[in-house]
């Protein structure tokens, strides 16, 4: 039986909205999304009903990774605007009750980092041991055979012709790791996080934090692991240690700060480990479900690993269905907006803390890039398409934006959707306000239902709070022996009125008893 009376921390009742300021709002009209931006749109976020809003990396950088290779962990990149536009973010999303939660980049910097230039420019700077230093075999022969993630099986060592070494980077040569069996590289790190604390901040999403320890014998990857980007399996007990002190050092601040961390491994039961006794991450991102086809038997299964590998330890979950570094679910789901719909209403009736991405609350689908168009060498242009704000045919932004708009932008504008009831949008809010009305929805256990193939169906509970979901992922139309009152319908049918006991195919539904 779950404590009824005791009150829960935010980050397990709010709804997360991930914003990718290059591709959010432009104020400035240079085509590219900026802090104004966001600010500009603030309202648009309180109608919605989001709690938090968690901001890619907007910090100076020469953008090899669009910013998530930092050159300055404390200023903001004057593409995106200034601390002081940071500040106002932070006040006036406090203002209309949202959170502001900021990405830290603990595992690596830009090249061009301070830190880096130093470390590079001779064996004796005493920043030499802040990044990953190694001989190798010279320069023909690597330390060992780790791939970097986004350079096509290249590998993760580049040689330094100045020094005669090889330096580590799990992502893009441009992106070389920090070496965090380093105490001094942990306390910077620490004093970053202070930065952003004491202006503010709710908390951090800390990019790929399980790469940050490593095995400083650095041994070949093993099959079946050799080849694909070594980021995807990194695994060492020395991140758990440093994410322990990063927890102690949140801890000492108030108002329940949080560390989400992105945990970008293989499943589950890799990533369950990284909340650790109570002591290491508050939330960790579950990838699983975006790797989920729409099909309710893998549906199914992902919820009861979830739970089975998570309830034990008492760890909180998260759901997430996209991002900005993964195809939109909508177009994974092969671009009908009835399962963009659906999906919806079963990410935001799940257990845990979900996170949206900008866009998916308009049911916005990636933009087909020429390839002339393309920029990200990680391929993950479509998802970073810009929000389309208005039908005009500029959308709200500068003449060129940085890439081309979603599908059907003019119809998909938040402007237009905002004017119809029926739209993808209204869901979206309803949901929010569904959600946020309800205990069970917000806290409750959630027991998997007995129903017919084609469908998962899940119950909330919370005292006597209680809510169902049932779900059709099949293409036919399923009866179902459930009872209740229909609060929310994916496609808007029925909604106040008695459930009929069908269930329309992509379809879902929310019912209160
Ligand atoms: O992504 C980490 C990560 O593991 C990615 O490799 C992800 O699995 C891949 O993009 C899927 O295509 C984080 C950030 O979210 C990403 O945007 C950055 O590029 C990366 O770290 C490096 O900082």
């Amino acid at each position: 039986m779950p404590d009824l009376t005791e009150p829960a921390p935010w980050w397990k009742t709010a709804v997360v909205y991930q914003i990718y300021p290059r591709s959010f709002a432009d104020a400035d009209g240079d085509g590219i999304g900026d802090l104004e931006g966001v600010r500009g749109r603030l309202d648009h976020l309180a109608w919605l009903g989001v709690d938090a809003i968690w901001l890619s990396p907007f910090y100076p950088s020469p953008m090899h990774d669009f910013g998530y290779d930092v050159a300055d962990f404390c200023d903001v990149d004057p593409l995106f605007g200034t601390l002081e536009g940071f500040d106002r973010i932070v006040a006036e999303a406090d203002e209309r009750g949202i959170r502001v939660i900021v990405d830290l980049v603990p595992n690596h910097t830009s090249h061009e980092h301070p830190w880096f230039v130093a470390s590079r420019s001779s064996r004796d700077d005493p920043k030499r041991d802040w990044y990953v230093w190694r001989d190798g075999g010279g320069p023909d022969e690597p330390p060992n055979n780790w791939v970097g993630a986004f350079i096509d099986g290249g590998r993760a060592w580049t040689w330094d012709e100045q020094t005669g070494q090889w330096y580590l980077h799990q992502f893009l040569p441009q992106q070389p790791d920090l070496n965090w069996a380093n105490p001094e590289v942990r306390e910077a790190m620490h004093g970053v996080m202070r930065f952003w604390l004491d202006r503010g901040v709710a908390g951090f999403r800390i990019d790929v934090v399980h790469c940050i320890g490593r095995d400083q014998s650095f041994p070949d990857d093993e099959p079946p692991w050799v080849g694909i980007p070594h980021c995807a399996i990194n695994e060492h007990p020395s991140s758990h240690a440093y994410i322990r002190e990063m927890r102690r050092m949140v801890e000492g601040y108030d108002g329940d700060r949080v560390l989400i961390g992105e945990t970008a491994l293989p499943g589950t039961h890799w990533v369950a480990p990284y909340y650790g006794e109570g002591d290491e991450l508050h939330l960790a991102f579950n990838f699983a479900a975006t790797h989920a086809p729409w099909d309710a038997e893998r549906w199914r299964h992902r919820i009861v690993r979830l739970q089975e590998e998570l309830d034990p330890l008492g760890a909180w979950p998260t759901w997430v269905l996209s991002n900005h570094d993964v195809p939109r679910h909508r177009t994974r789901y092969g671009g009908a907006e009835a399962r963009a719909r659906a999906a919806a209403v079963a990410l935001l009736t799940q257990r845990g803390t979900p996170f949206l991405y900008a866009g998916e609350e308009l049911g916005l689908e990636d933009a087909v890039v020429p390839p002339e168009r393309v920029v990200d060498p990680g391929g993950r242009d479509g998802c970073r398409a810009p929000i389309p704000w208005e039908p005009t045919p500029g959308h709200g932004w500068g003449p060129e934006p940085w890439l081309p708009f979603p599908p059907d932008a003019a119809a998909r504008s938040a402007e237009a959707q905002r004017g119809d009831p029926t739209s993808v949008l209204h869901l979206y809010r309803r949901l929010l306000a569904a959600r946020k009305a309800s205990p069970a929805l917000r806290l409750g256990t959630l027991e998997l239902l007995d129903v017919p193939d084609g469908l998962v169906a899940w119950r909330r509970r919370h005292g006597d709070d209680v809510r169902t979901t049932v779900l059709n992922q099949s293409e036919q139309t399923v009866a179902v022996a459930l009872a209740g009152t229909v609060e929310v319908a994916s496609d808007g049918e029925g909604e106040g009125q008695p459930f009929e006991g069908q269930v329309g195919p992509d379809t879902a539904v929310l019912l209160r008893p």
